[in-house]
């Protein structure tokens, strides 16, 4: 593919023509060297035992069972949960991990604060945890201690659930005997359904896949964002730049790079401390950078400017003037560090799960972080004099874009309408139709394909037919490159929508809101989910009944595959725009997208929403809008 083919975003089309240029490979290269394997592709493919590989053709020519009797159906099913689990798994261990934070800062034995202590408040009430006459402290390792809860009890259900569940959804849960007990008994059961021997039932198991999607959005995006904003503060509006312009010819460069904001946080704190030394080293001092969703953490709450997302990650390195970059968990692609042997940079990992091979280690851990953030910022550091100017070349490319928004904040900028009933204007606004209805863009970019084209068509698409857009992830990255976050994106919004988007933001002293929110990382996804319980419970509504939809029309990720299925656990439509790889069994893709006719069980007949799957980004916009006119029409709207 030309660069023009790889990319909508300018600055990614400089750099890899001067990847191209240098003999530089990178992950869209290796995207064109690989073709796809059909049987793979089409989720047919069962390599759970070494009997196998068993692949089923499914246009029944050869075996129509695998060596253990496995139907086609029992495979395709058996592989999708696989992939719904291997996306729950990192985000509860993102919960558990900022869980054990929280705790050891609350016992004075890692060096964080509390920086929003009327959440913490806010939270252990909703916990049901006794705050009067306790000191933070004390309230902080409770909380943090129900939390780890959910990693352990052997009966119950996640605390987290029931704190942050909409209690019509969760009566629905429950009766369908759905509820998790704690998300590692629940990610081993997974891990043991799919193999060889047990779980042979499909529908069994796209419930199971369900109950995956339950423990990713409790354990895994409430938590982490509830913790999250205690220990570092909740996000309000804010400024930023994005795209490849940030970064800075006349400073030391370090790339974030990741998910936790435990290790970044601190490196935003030693950055500003050793500017003298920066400065020593004949610099003009140090200059973050965010990738991926670390970078969506650090724009949220220091307004960090995001340098690029997932498919272009190795792009940074390309520009040359990237002294370091620290990753820490998740999307991290293994090539960066074969990128970073062809300039000066330095790959630092960082947690001990979490290595790759030529890259340089600095071990994390809560209580060594302080030493652990100085001796990476030192590294960067003493790497600038190592820079080689020749291969030196910034693109100019960068954009403003707010961020910022989380429920907190939204509620704040409309209360500026209606201080009584803030949601009110909001309401009045999606009952008269000003607001159709309200999208979420999740999800990321895929080198496969080309990058930002779906997230900015769906997103422009919704927009003009006056859909309210949040946006989170690496898709908020596309948005925000291409103006969808800044005044000039305005121009796309219908009528009705620009007319409630400029109200809003006048009220709280802006020319308008941006056309689309920013609401942070992918656990973040748990803000947009705390907005819509508040909609549904303010209308007395079931979530699913509300015309919203969510969509991620880029992902090459299973945790979004997994954050799907948690929006369509409450009933929410979901889009999808690249193959979730079940097509080689009709049952099952058909039972994910409503269209089982022949039998009462199907996602939409359960939970009232289903799996869209449509490439094309305009006809998925337009399916998206059907759906929003039909729960409209079913509410009377
Ligand atoms: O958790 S959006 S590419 S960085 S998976 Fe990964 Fe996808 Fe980006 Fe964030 Ni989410
Ligand atoms: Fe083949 Fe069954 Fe083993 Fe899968 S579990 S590889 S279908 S024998």
């Amino acid at each position: 593919r030309t660069v023009e083919e790889v990319s909508m975003d300018p600055a990614v089309q400089q750099l890899l023509t001067k990847a191209r240029q240098e003999g530089v490979e990178t992950a869209f290269d290796r995207a064109d060297a690989h073709t796809a394997c059909g049987f793979g592709a089409t989720g047919v493919c069962c390599n759970h035992c070494l009997e196998g590989p068993c692949r089923i053709a499914p246009n029944g020519k050869g075996p129509q069972r695998g060596i253990c009797g496995a139907s086609l159906d029992t495979i395709v099913a058996r592989n999708f949960l696989m992939k719904l689990t291997e996306g729950a798994a990192p985000h509860a261990e993102h919960g558990r991990e900022v869980a054990l934070a929280l705790l050891e800062a609350a016992e004075g034995k890692a060096p964080y604060e509390i920086r929003d202590p009327q959440k913490l408040l806010r939270v252990a009430d909703g916990l049901g945890i006794e705050t009067h006459g306790r000191e933070v402290n004390e309230i902080a390792r409770a909380v943090a201690l129900k939390a780890l809860e959910d990693f352990q009890q052997q009966t119950g259900v996640l605390n987290w659930l029931r704190y942050r569940g909409q209690k019509k959804s969760v009566a629905k849960w429950e009766e369908l005997g759905l509820l998790p007990v704690n998300a590692h008994l629940e990610i081993a059961q997974s891990v043991t359904r799919t193999a060889m021997g047990c779980d042979a039932d499909p529908l069994n198991l796209l419930l199971g896949g369900l109950r995956m999607g339950l423990v990713d959005g409790y354990s895994g995006l409430h938590m982490s964002t509830d913790l999250q904003d205690i220990l570092f503060g909740t996000p309000t509006a804010v400024k930023a730049e994005y795209n490849m312009g940030v970064l800075d010819a006349k400073k030391i460069n370090i790339a974030v790079h990741g998910h936790l904001p435990l290790l970044s946080e601190k490196i935003v704190t030693w950055a500003k401390q050793l500017r003298h030394e920066a400065l020593a080293a004949g610099s003009e001092g140090i200059n973050l950078v965010g990738v991926c969703c670390t970078g969506n953490e650090l724009l949220m709450r220091q307004g960090v400017p995001v340098a690029t997302s997932f498919s272009s990650q190795e792009l940074v390195i390309v520009s040359g003037v990237l002294e370091a970059m620290v990753v820490d968990v998740q999307c991290i692609m293994p090539g960066i560090q074969q990128v970073a042997e062809c300039y000066h940079t330095e790959i630092i990992t960082t947690l001990p799960y979490v290595k790759i091979p030529g890259a340089n280690h600095v071990d994390f851990h809560p209580d060594n972080a302080d030493e652990a953030a100085q001796a990476i910022v030192r590294r960067a550091i003493a790497n600038y004099g190592k820079r080689n100017p020749d291969k030196v070349a910034i693109p100019t490319v960068k954009t403003e874009a707010y961020a910022g928004f989380s429920v907190e904040q939204i509620v704040g900028a409309l209360s500026a309408l209606n201080e009584q009933n803030p949601l009110a204007p909001l309401l009045d606004a999606i009952v008269s139709g000003q607001i159709r209805g309200v999208a979420a863009i999740v999800g990321c970019t895929n080198p496969r394909e080309q990058q930002n084209v779906g997230n900015v068509a769906v997103a422009r698409e919704l927009l003009k037919h006056n859909v309210l857009v949040v946006a989170t992830g690496c898709s908020a990255h596309s948005l925000a490159k291409h103006d969808l976050m800044n005044e000039k994106g305005l121009e796309y919004c219908g009528e009705g929508l620009r007319a409630v988007l400029k109200a809003v933001g006048n009220a709280v002293g802006m020319e308008s809101l941006p056309p689309t929110l920013h609401m942070g990382s992918c656990v973040d996804n748990s803000r947009p989910a705390d907005l819509l319980t508040t909609i549904a419970d303010t209308l007395d509504v079931h979530i699913g009944q509300l015309p919203v939809v969510g969509t991620c029309p880029e992902t090459h990720s299973p945790k979004a595959l997994s954050i799907g299925t948690y929006f369509l656990a409450h009933g929410v439509d979901v889009h999808v725009g690249v193959s979730p790889q079940v097509k080689g069994s009709e049952w099952v893709t058909q039972t994910l997208t409503g269209d089982r006719t022949d039998e009462e069980l199907n996602l939409d007949k359960l939970f009232g929403g289903k799996l869209i799957y449509e490439t094309d980004p305009f006809l998925a916009a337009q399916k998206m809008l059907d759906r929003i006119d039909l729960k409209r029409r079913a509410l009377g709207l």
